[in-house]
């Protein structure tokens, strides 16, 4: 099987395709992957996302990956849903550091009507800042998806995890089709769409092609594809689960850049666990986002001085706000990015030396 790589996007992968790029040898795929990215990318520009829990734990979901179930013993501490004043303080401290994106995560099934005027005003507040704002709270229904397009959220978070033969074993209170759905509605009203997955639950290597399929034969695939690596929590069913093989992580990262050639593909949880050398790998593989901040929701992620440092190494800048601009615009952007790199104005604190 020849990928083109000048054709445009494809919604017609078949899982023998997907199966016949996992089984490249490395570097072939690499190089695929690779030359995909730089047709349709700035090779060294990272987008930047935080993310902030504003509603933590006692979730009535039974997700088996997940430490915010009520189902398992955590330790976790619950709270409330936080204070709009605090999510707007947490969305400065995000956009001073450097992230271009605020992403507000609830640990719900979905939100209740009276939840609702609460995180319309997150969304208004977080904007307003000159951010692009995403969250993820669930299950919505079409007026709650159409409320929060209106309120003006950039992009609504719902992963699809896995695939769909695998999905049972992971979670058993909602359907696959229940997440369909969601993904349906928060397209229809307009709003742009992250969706992925996570590896290291003990799915096989088909589930993965599985699940990268399902999101690429979309008709309109996400523009975020989220790609976490399983952060194995004491108390939640998977805590023992198999380490994932680096080099496998690496390739559906690769393979996820080829079959959605023109969507951000997101290096998410687990980074952690990851040296620089991988992380480096994951870019180089197509990856063009990150979490970034000490924080994912409720577990560890690497120091945002390291991540720094990081792009500092590899020559990597912050990719700037995307919008629906014109590519003069677009391209006079990217010359602006460029610049601000050079001149450290950007991203990096310009009162701390930058390491050697
Ligand atoms: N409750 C909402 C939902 O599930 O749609 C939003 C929050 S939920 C924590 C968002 C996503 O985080 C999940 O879909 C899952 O992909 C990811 N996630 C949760 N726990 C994780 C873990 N331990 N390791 C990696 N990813 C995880
Ligand atoms: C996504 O795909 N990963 C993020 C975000 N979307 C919401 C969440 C990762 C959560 C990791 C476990 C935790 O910190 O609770
Ligand atoms: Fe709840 Fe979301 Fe965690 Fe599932 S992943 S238990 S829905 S917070």
């Amino acid at each position: 099987m020849s990928v083109s790589m000048t054709a445009d996007v494809r919604h017609d992968w078949t899982l023998k395709q997907v199966q016949a790029l996992f089984a490249l040898p490395f570097n072939d795929l690499m190089f695929q992957a690779q030359v995909v990215h730089r047709k349709n990318f700035d090779p060294n520009a990272v987008q930047v996302s935080t993310l902030l829990s504003i509603k933590t734990g006692a979730c009535p979901e039974d997700c088996k990956y997940c430490p915010q179930s009520g189902h398992y013993n955590t330790g976790l501490e619950k709270e409330k849903l936080l204070e709009i004043e605090k999510v707007v303080s947490e969305a400065k401290v995000a956009r001073e550091k450097g992230a271009t994106r605020f992403c507000m995560g609830a640990a719900w099934r979905n939100p209740r009507e009276k939840d609702m005027p609460y995180v319309v005003e997150m969304v208004k507040q977080v904007k307003s800042l000159g951010l692009e704002t995403c969250m993820t709270l669930g299950m919505l229904d079409e007026a709650q998806a159409g409320e929060l397009a209106e309120a003006g959220l950039d992009y609504y978070n719902h992963n699809l995890d896995t695939s769909e033969k695998y999905y049972d074993q992971i979670i058993t209170t909602r359907t696959y089709a229940d997440r369909l759905n969601t993904l349906a509605n928060v397209r229809s009203a307009g709003m742009k769409v992250c969706c992925g997955g996570i590896l290291g639950m003990g799915e096989s290597s088909d589930d993965r092609a599985g699940l990268l399929i399902q999101l690429a034969n979309m008709a309109e695939p996400p523009e975020s594809v989220p790609i976490n690596m399983l952060v194995k929590v004491e108390g939640t069913p998977l805590e023992n689960e198999k380490d994932v093989e680096p080099f496998d992580f690496i390739r559906m990262i690769a393979v996820a850049r080829i079959m959605m050639p023109k969507s951000h593909v997101r290096l998410s949880a687990g980074r952690e666990q990851m040296n620089e050398q991988m992380q480096s790998l994951c870019f180089l593989a197509g990856a063009n986002s990150i979490f970034y901040g000490e924080k994912l929701l409720t577990t560890s992620n690497p120091e945002a001085d390291k991540d720094r440092q990081l792009f500092d190494k590899l020559g990597i800048h912050p990719e700037q706000y995307q919008t629906d601009k014109t590519e003069e615009q677009q391209q006079a952007d990217l010359l602006k990015s460029v610049e601000a790199e050079r001149l450290n104005e950007f991203f990096y604190d310009a009162s701390v030396p930058k390491s050697a």
